[in-house]
């Protein structure tokens, strides 16, 4: 057994690997575990499924041609080298993400700021939580999220706002229930119907971008009933001038629940909650931060709990939850092109003193390019090189359509990636072959400063190697020989720790101090810890005067709908798919959760725009368009629609949310805004609709209107529609022996192929009949001969009809869990568990189930 820690969010579950085979693993929570204690989600309990080596990188490739490290990494440095001698360290770039290990992110952050002696290293999570940390800055001095997940265990109020946590930090929420069980309140700030919101004591589907104006409301609203500890702000905290004038302005009752379309009691019973509630914790995400006003809203929170002195005691604090598996361990090693290293800003001394560290011939001598000021000097032809590192800006971005285009123009791009092609790396010269998850070996942070190990649990594959060795061997490469002299994670480890305690009188917070006499043996045995204890509980904060800072917010007036433009545009997660889905797509217990990408429109919009549910429709910003499928959904605000971001140009045609948001940023974070963008929708007629099931690897693309494909056992599903001839879809069909059936009258047609014996693929297209349910289907591809039923879709006797599936552990469908609901007079959701299994292993559906209780067994009040 190995202890490891999860590949997905900042959660950061522990997880007890066994392996059982050559790529072969069986995964269980790891019980010790202080995040987890033996819990994960269904995306960590199905890490298994992601760790075979169908669609990995695994040699170092220069164009489309297999070259070996050598060659490829003397080619990474000359380019890099050259590109800087002709035209300045600041035509070259990096670009990181917060699922490089701290060790990779270190490496990379000291080339390019310490030796390259620019800061044009930004990370994908200036789309995810740089207004957190701008905000934080602002607020406390440093960067320190104050909050732990213990706090949760202690709150009596929990306050949720932008954060789907039920889906995106699953693990997370179970605590938060276990809290609400034990008699905790939950508010859930959301403009959509999360299946986090239904199962709060209260929603607020506030008008999206309204945040500020909500928080600065409840500051009022605590301050006039005499909740503001003026005794906390007198010791610890500046209030400026004008904060109190700026802050009453509108923050009436009346006019926050005008500005946030939410109704006055509701909003009453929220101010009224918090303000007789010392323990609150307020958890956020990407609602806040992915705004052209997140900084504003991320400090409107932070001043709530200032001024309320709800901060640096137990189960009283503002709490940025972080995405990624480090996104924490990236902001430790100062991997923004905002900071420079170990929590340390450009300010000279601090410069001097990294320089001085690293004993460096350089120092980025100013701020780099924030990521979307970075793709935009790319497209204006400025930055010459650029690398990419585990992220995939051509879909992550925003405007991608622009990203890719800069992408294509760029002399010269290389890419570290685990799989051999994504919509990013068709546009490098050089791609690389990085561990993945499994493989690699080093730390990450999570969300409440807990460091831990990932370990590998399988050899290196093909000629994979880590990301810091690929990054270290470049810098050596390009003539720094000593300075990236590493032969482990571990002595990287040390150095880090070692620059986080550097002339530190405890002006950082920010310390390792301990930890860099680790030897080998210790990392290697490390056991997870969490850094910095309870921040600012001596009410001292990391700014010149030791006190935190009220921050003057106020609510920037909502744009009215466009006319050309009239629907308002929000995007995030699904809860079975992570990002571009070049992992979780590979895990057929994944896929069917959510089987394409849905646009979710709310009834009235439907029916006034002429808008089916299931059929398809287009989605247009002035950035781009996209086809989505139409889900009519009562969560929806009226005028709003949300799409996810997890479908590629590897696995669909349409459904590509990354072409739709603009390029703007807040002022403060530079962090795009991409949860409002003005768009239209319009209905799509296509002629035909289908399906396709198919055996072995995956293959390209077919060309029709309308294509998404996720993994099924043995194979791929593929659905499909169109308006020409689906003749195209022939290219999807292996070779083999066909069995074929036509209907003119309603436009049908059925095929399958059999080779050796066996059901290779099965394609069934309709104009206006039915198709029949995929279930079975998908389960010929396993049988060990062909039905003679095949061609009609079903096996002989009564088929059960599963629906889609909710719970992905035990593959139960809503059918089925309906159907048991009301044959079996099932009440609770531990009855669904004890008569169907469902929600009793991972916990991710659980959420789902009490929403299908609740439809079931009262129809009348279903929510959509
Ligand atoms: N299943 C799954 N889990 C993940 C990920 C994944 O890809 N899949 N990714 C991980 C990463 S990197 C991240 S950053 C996190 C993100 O986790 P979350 O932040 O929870 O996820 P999102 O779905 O992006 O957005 C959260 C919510 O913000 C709401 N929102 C939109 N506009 C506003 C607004 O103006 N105000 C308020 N109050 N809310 C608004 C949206 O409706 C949405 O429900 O998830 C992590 N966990
Ligand atoms: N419209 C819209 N866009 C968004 C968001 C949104 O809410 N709406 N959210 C934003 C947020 S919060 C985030 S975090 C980003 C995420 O967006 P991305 O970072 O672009 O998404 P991923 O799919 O996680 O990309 C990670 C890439 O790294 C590869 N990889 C995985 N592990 C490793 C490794 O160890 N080494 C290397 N070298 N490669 C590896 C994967 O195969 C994959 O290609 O998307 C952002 N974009
Ligand atoms: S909550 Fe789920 S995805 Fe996140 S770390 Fe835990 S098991 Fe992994
Ligand atoms: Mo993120």
């Amino acid at each position: 057994m190995i202890r490891t820690t999860c590949a997905y969010c900042g959660v950061g579950c522990g997880i007890a690997a066994t392996v059982t085979g050559e790529r072969q693993v069986r995964i269980q929570g790891d019980p010790d575990h202080p995040a987890n204690r033996g819990k994960l989600c269904s995306k960590g309990t199905h890490l298994g499924e992601t760790v075979g080596l169908e669609g990995r990188l695994l040699h170092p490739m220069i164009g489309k041609r297999r070259a070996s490290w050598d060659k490829a990494l003397d080619l990474v440095a000359k380019r890099f080298r050259d590109t800087i001698a002709q035209h300045g360290p600041d035509s070259v770039a990096f670009y990181v993400s917060g699922q490089l290990l701290t060790e990779d992110y270190y490496v990379a952050n000291k080339l390019m700021k310490g030796f390259i002696g620019s800061a044009n290293i930004d990370t994908n999570s200036r789309l995810c939580m740089s207004s957190a940390v701008a905000g934080h800055t602002r607020a406390f001095g440093e960067d320190i999220v104050p909050a732990t997940y213990d706090d949760i265990d202690a709150a009596d109020l929990i306050v949720l706002v932008g954060s789907n946590t039920a889906w995106c930090h699953p693990i997370v929420y179970q605590r938060i229930r276990a809290r609400c069980d034990a008699g905790a309140k939950l508010v859930v700030i959301d403009p959509r119907r999360t299946e986090t919101a239904e199962q709060a004591d209260l929603h607020l589907a506030i008008r999206p971008g309204s945040d500020v104006a909500l928080m600065n409301g409840a500051l009022a609203w605590a301050r006039a009933a005499g909740a503001v500890d003026e005794a906390f702000l007198a010791a610890s905290v500046v209030v400026p001038e004008d904060f109190w004038a700026t802050l009453e302005n509108g923050s009436d009752l009346w006019s926050v629940a005008g500005t946030c379309d939410v109704a006055p009691a509701d909003l009453r019973r929220f101010y009224e909650w918090f303000t007789a509630t010392p323990r609150t914790v307020t958890l956020f995400s990407q609602g806040i931060n992915q705004s052209t006003t997140g900084t504003d809203q991320v400090n409107a929170i932070l001043n709530l709990h200032l001024a309320t002195g709800r901060i640096g005691k137990p189960g009283a604090a503002p709490f940025s939850i972080t995405g990624q598996p480090n996104a924490m361990g990236g902001r430790e090693v100062g991997g923004l092109a905002s900071t420079l290293a170990a929590h340390m800003d450009f300010a000279p001394e601090n410069r001097a003193r990294v320089q001085r560290f690293w004993a460096s011939p350089a120092i980025a001598p100013k701020p780099g390019l924030k990521a979307v000021d970075l793709f935009r000097e790319l497209g204006q032809g400025r930055i010459k090189a650029l690398w990419i590192m585990a992220t995939n800006p051509a879909v992550s971005m925003p405007d991608a359509g622009s990203v890719r285009d800069a992408l294509a123009a760029c002399p010269f791009v290389v890419v570290s990636d685990v799989v051999a092609q994504t919509d990013s790396s068709t546009h490098a010269h050089v791609r690389l072959p990085a561990a993945a998850w499994g493989e690699k070996d080093g730390t990450v942070t999570n969300s409440d400063r807990t460091v831990s190990r990932q370990r590998a649990l399988f050899p290196l594959p093909g000629e994979a190697k880590p990301d810091w060795w690929i990054v270290k061997e470049v810098g050596r490469r390009m003539g720094w020989k000593t300075a990236f002299a590493y032969d482990r994670a571990a002595e990287i480890w040390r150095e880090h720790c070692r620059l986080s305690a550097y002339e530190n009188d405890g002006a950082r917070l920010f310390t390792l101090s301990g930890l860099s006499s680790a030897g080998n043996a210790e990392y290697e045995a490390m056991e997870p810890f969490r850094w910095g204890g309870t921040p600012f509980a001596d009410g001292r904060f990391p700014t010149p005067d030791g006190r935190a800072r009220l921050v003057p917010v106020a609510q920037k007036p909502i744009s009215a709908p466009l006319r050309d433009w009239p629907m308002t545009l929000n995007t995030g997660r699904y809860r079975d798919q992570w990002h571009t889905m070049t992992r979780t797509g590979l895990a057929p217990k994944l896929a069917r959760h959510r089987e394409e990408p849905l646009v979710e429109v709310h009834p009235d919009d439907a029916a006034r725009l002429n808008l089916i549910d299931g059929a398809l429709a287009r989605v247009g910003t002035p950035q781009g368009d996209s086809l989505f499928r139409v889900s009519v959904s009562a969560g929806q605000r009226v005028g709003e629609l949300f799409v996810p971001i997890h479908w590629t140009d590897q696995t669909a045609r349409g459904g590509r949310a990354g072409l739709l948001p603009r390029p703007l940023t807040d002022p403060y974070s530079g962090q795009p805004g991409f949860k409002r963008t003005p768009a239209s929708i319009a209905p799509v007629a296509t002629r035909w609709r289908g399906f396709a099931i198919v055996a072995g690897a995956a293959t390209d693309l077919p060309d029709c209107l309308w294509a998404t494909r996720i993994a099924v056992p043995g194979g791929w599903l593929w659905e499909m529609a169109g308006d020409g001839d689906p003749v195209a879809l022939e290219t999807l069909l292996p070779k083999g022996q066909r069995i074929e059936a036509t209907d003119p009258a309603r436009g049908s047609r059925r095929v399958a192929v059999i080779a050796q014996d066996r059901l290779a693929a099965v394609l069934f297209v309709t104009e206006r009949g039915e198709l029949p349910s995929r279930d079975w289907l998908i389960a010929q591809l396993s049988a060990a001969e062909v039905a003679p039923t095949v061609l009609a879709g079903r096996g002989p006797g009564q088929q059960v009809e599963r629906g889609a599936i909710v719970c992905s552990c035990f593959d139960i469908g809503v059918r089925t869990i309906v159907t048991a609901i009301r044959d079996q007079h099932l009440a609770d959701v531990a009855a669904i568990g004890a008569a169907l299994g469902a929600g009793t292993n991972c916990g991710s559906c659980r959420p789902a189930l009490a929403r299908l209780l609740a439809e079931t067994l009262e129809p009348a009040h279903a929510h959509g």
